[in-house]
């Protein structure tokens, strides 16, 4: 097999590549290792960027997101007995954030890469990259049992924090940053309706909670956790009970229950390999850098380096300059780091620290009271919750 640019991994980052490119007529194919059922359900993010949302429009993904994507104008933060809103109308003169399922983004992504016969793979095993040093990269793969080989001009890995693309960067090359936190995310789906009109993050001395949506009729919540815990150890009641504690601290104020749908934890962790590109091979999405969830980002900062990406080699095929392909890394991480810097501010803003003295939680609440009294730290917060622009 040959193509212009062989893609690992069918999640945003890698299926966005592909649709950008094949409607400048450049050929790309897809190469995931899950089933495409398993790829459209897995429940993720939620939070749509401004720029994010402006980019898929104008790539032609406007249909399904402007309908039923939810338009949010602002979101609560919960402290104690206290309440303050981030109101994004006021303080980021009228940009904002969409609600609308990552797996949404994936399906409608799917459905036009489909129109192209061959254009993803599913079900690809044991993908091993060589080459990528050479001229022509390819990459090795097993489908139904079959061995496979791919031959492409680059590859983009695309393939997640657990992927295969930057393990086959040799560790000698590659200079990366990491925090670990030491707490993890209890999700759950529930069939209720939202409980809220906006988003609701808690700081509780019990523990962080978010209460989250995805339609009138699904509800996303989360909990922070232990990173050890099972998912067995947290009954209905327990997670129920956890989410009324942390959410229901001001009057009149009920979450709503209902059947839960799924359920996972996910651990917290922030890195970045700042070696986003290694010969012929470039990095983007998740498997270049991860996130805690707090700040909503990781989604839109994998949109973020496709932006690049795509415009990096669409110059290459259209004029033949290589000029956005070698600043590919340096384009990216501007943003990346802010992105890695507020996702860690949140986090250290709104979490129980299991290890932080009298002292740090003196100074949490401070910062909180801080964000609660002042216009410009509440300024700066949604500007940085609702996103830079960002791409050529
Ligand atoms: P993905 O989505 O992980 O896709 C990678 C794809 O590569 C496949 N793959 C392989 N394929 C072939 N061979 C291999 N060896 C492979 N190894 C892996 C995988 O099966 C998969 O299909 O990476 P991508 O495209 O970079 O997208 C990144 C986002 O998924 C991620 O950053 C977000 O989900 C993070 N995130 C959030 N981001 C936001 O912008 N807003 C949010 O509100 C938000 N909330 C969240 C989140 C992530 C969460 N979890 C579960 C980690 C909430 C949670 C709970
Ligand atoms: C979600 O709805 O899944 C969600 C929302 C906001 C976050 C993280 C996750 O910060």
């Amino acid at each position: 097999m040959r193509t212009q640019v062989g893609i690992i991994g069918a999640g945003p980052a890698g299926l966005l590549l592909s649709h950008l490119l094949d409607r400048k007529g450049i050929g790309s194919i897809v190469l995931e290792k899950q089933s495409r059922p398993y790829v459209e359900n897995r429940v993720r993010a939620g939070v749509l960027e401004q720029g994010t949302v402006n980019l898929l429009e104008k790539a032609g993904l406007g249909d399904r997101l402007l309908k039923e994507g939810m338009r949010h104008h602002g979101f609560e933060i919960r402290a104690g007995s206290e309440s303050h809103r981030i109101d994004f109308d006021a303080l980021t003169g009228g940009r904002g954030i969409t609600v609308y399922g990552q797996q949404e983004v994936v399906k409608d992504l799917i459905s036009l890469c489909e129109q192209r016969e061959g254009a993803i793979l599913f079900d690809a095993q044991n993908v091993e990259i060589c080459g990528v040093e050479e001229e022509n990269p390819r990459i090795r793969f097993n489908q139904a049992g079959e061995a496979q080989e791919l031959t492409c001009d680059w590859v983009a890995g695309c393939d997640g924090f657990y992927g295969v693309s930057r393990a086959s960067i040799p560790d000698s090359k590659i200079k990366s940053f990491s925090r670990d936190y030491p707490f993890a995310w209890l999700g759950i789906l529930v069939e209720a309706a939202p409980s809220s009109d906006e988003l609701i993050y808690a700081n509780h001395e019990d523990g962080f909670a978010l209460h989250s949506m995805r339609s009138k009729r699904l509800t996303r919540n989360y909990i922070q956790c232990n990173p050890n815990d099972k998912i067995e150890s947290w009954s209905e009641d327990r997670i129920w009970q956890a989410l009324h504690d942390r959410l229901e601290t001001i009057p009149d104020w009920k979450l709503m229950e209902g059947k839960i749908l799924e359920k996972g934890i996910t651990p917290m962790r922030s890195y970045v390999c700042e070696t986003m590109n290694f010969g012929r091979l470039f990095l983007a999405g998740d498997a270049a850098h991860i996130v805690p969830p707090t700040g909503a980002k990781g989604m839109n900062l994998a949109v973020s380096d496709i932006s690049y990406l795509s415009a990096a080699f669409i110059a290459w095929y259209e004029t033949n300059t290589k000029k956005l392909l070698n600043q590919y890394s340096q384009d990216c991480l501007q943003h990346v780091w802010r992105g890695e810097h507020f996702s860690w501010y949140m986090t250290k803003l709104l979490h129980k620290f299991p290890d932080s003295s009298s002292f740090d939680q003196r100074l949490q609440r401070s910062e909180l009271e801080y964000l609660f009294r002042s216009a410009a730290a509440s300024k700066s917060l949604a500007e940085n919750y609702v996103g830079f622009e960002f791409g050529r």
